[in-house]
């Protein structure tokens, strides 16, 4: 009996001891390797051809092009949409843009388009202990209606997985003009409360039509509502006057927040959303960039925003954290010169070709509306790679879930994180882009376009959209320029294109949407 006990004591204990060192070394390795930090660098408008890595010849973009030379350099890389706040969604969430109807250019005053309950990037990231913080530009809304700006703002991107968050509201050119830490709005003083409207001025208060002796840059269309710093915008504001943001500093000013924050969590992992403002309008280069390309405020702002980058990695680097960080660069949509201000981009642009080789622009549904630099980098881990994988924002999510050993996946967000680490170059079969609502189809070289009602071009930022009264389909391997339509000579390939995305997409939306345009 006695002997029966002490063979079984035995027994468990060299069980026991084999599953405890078994253990430990699970958690050695762990260990060993840690989890690397995520960096998402999102510039907004930034063309395909807007930096050296992608072929400009008349625009130098030094420290975009090391990230894209030692990295992964995306040459089919895709954001979801043709405008910033659908494909910032898509980035956030995983999701196509054209399956949430609140996806669209919002207003300042916009509520939260992310329900607090979806799976994010960032929340995914929290679920496996990163600390998570934005910095920059957010656009996807605040709070649930009538947002009063003088009190915490919630729900917002704290509320949507990020630990720590400093943005602004919507974009440069839109009210409130202010930052937001953590939901609140900083430097406000509470004897000069924040009012927003964005249909009636506040009596009394100057605005870009009636007081053009006050502006510093002139509006071309849209963009005459509240005057701050001598720019008009779009909406009204009054009130927060010691809380206005500078514009000529604001690079610096998120540079600043996204190198802080580095350096605050980089005994953790963390993941860092640093969404740089540049080069939408209005582009206010800081004075120590005014001139530096020869473009005018435009190529000033690409060429300050590449400044940027230099900093940021440079901060990474002394930290000793370049080789546990991956960083992922791109646009949230094509170029556009013209966006609303008289500031020369029109009349400077020289021979610089932002979109590159494609046509179109932002708004557009031909490639350069949706077709942008798309890089991934990390110094030991990736090799240089040129990869003509078809990629896309919206995957980033499932993908880094993988990396990090995340069980999340979102459907539209296809796993490819072999693809974003330069080891396949097996990218997406397809995908659907989108522009102001409307859709297209890739599929493989192919792409098509249904036909759309609406203008062919939008006169204002001179761009053309991608409607047309029939269906166009370009096979971009012969031709990237878009400039030969096969619908007719390819009757088989469009019916198969129609078929794919009919099925994918549902029956092809053909409701053409006004565009924020005046
Ligand atoms: C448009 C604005 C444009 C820009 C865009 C949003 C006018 C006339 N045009 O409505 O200037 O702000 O919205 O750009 O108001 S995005 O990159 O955030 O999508
Ligand atoms: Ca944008």
């Amino acid at each position: 009996m006695y002997r029966k006990h002490l063979s079984s004591l035995i027994i468990f204990s060299v069980f026991s001891l084999v599953f405890i060192s078994c253990k430990n070394k699970i958690k050695k390795i762990d260990k060993s390797s840690p989890k690397p930090n995520i960096v998402v660098i999102y510039t907004d408008d930034l063309g395909f051809g807007d930096i050296s890595a992608n072929g400009a010849k008349e625009i130098k973009t030094p420290n975009i092009d090391i990230l894209a030379n030692e990295g992964v350099r995306f040459t089919n890389g895709y954001a979801s949409s043709a405008t910033c706040t659908p494909s910032r969604y898509a980035l956030l969430t995983g999701v196509y843009p054209w399956k949430n109807k609140r996806a669209r250019i919002l207003p300042g005053t916009a509520p939260l388009i992310i329900d607090t309950t979806q799976m994010t990037l960032p929340k995914m990231l929290k679920n496996k202990g990163y600390y998570t913080g934005i910095v920059g530009k957010w656009h996807l809304g605040l709070g649930t209606g009538n947002v009063n700006w003088n009190e915490t703002i919630s729900p917002g991107p704290n509320e949507v997985g990020f630990d720590y968050s400093y943005i602004m509201a919507a974009t440069q050119d839109r009210v409130p003009t202010v930052y937001i830490e953590n939901g609140d709005v900083v430097g406000l003083d509470p004897k000069d409360p924040i009012q927003i409207d964005y249909k009636n001025n506040f009596e009394g208060q100057p605005n870009g039509i009636d007081n053009p002796e006050l502006l510093t840059m002139k509006w071309h269309h849209g963009h005459n509502s509240s005057i701050v710093n001598g720019i008009p915008r779009i909406g009204f504001m009054k009130g927060g006057e010691t809380a206005k943001w500078s514009d000529i500093d604001m690079a610096d000013h998120f540079l600043k927040g996204a190198q802080d924050y580095v350096k605050k969590h980089k005994n953790e992992p963390f993941f860092l959303y640093y969404a740089m403002q540049q080069p939408h309008v209005p582009r206010t280069p800081h004075p120590r960039f005014v001139g530096t390309s020869g473009m005018g405020p435009r190529g000033d702002v690409i060429v300050e925003a590449d400044w940027m980058v230099g900093e940021f990695m440079q901060t990474l680097k002394e930290e000793g954290l370049l080789e546990n960080t991956l960083i992922v660069f791109s646009s949230d949509n094509g170029p556009v010169l013209n966006d609303g201000y008289y500031d020369d981009a029109v009349e400077k642009i020289g021979d610089h070709t932002p979109a590159g080789q494609l046509r179109g622009g932002k708004y557009s549904l031909f490639e350069a509306g949706t077709h942008v630099p798309f890089i991934t980098y990390w110094k030991g881990k990736i090799e240089p790679t040129v990869s003509e994988a078809l990629v896309c924002q919206i995957d980033l999510l499932s993908s880094i879930a993988k990396l990090v050993d995340s069980k999340e996946r979102v459907d539209d967000s296809q796993e490819l994180l072999n693809v974003f680490l330069g080891q396949s170059q097996d990218g997406r079969e397809d995908l659907i882009i989108e522009a102001t609502t409307r859709t297209a189809y890739r599929n493989g070289d192919w792409v098509l376009i249904p036909p759309y009602k609406g203008p062919k071009v939008n006169t204002f930022v001179n761009i053309e959209l991608g409607n047309s009264n029939k269906y166009l389909l370009y096979n971009l391997k012969e031709d990237l320029g878009q400039q030969n339509n096969l619908a007719e000579s390819k009757p088989e390939k469009l019916e198969e294109m129609i078929r794919l995305f009919t099925a994918k997409r549902g029956t092809a939306n053909t409701k053409v949407e006004q565009l924020e345009l005046k």
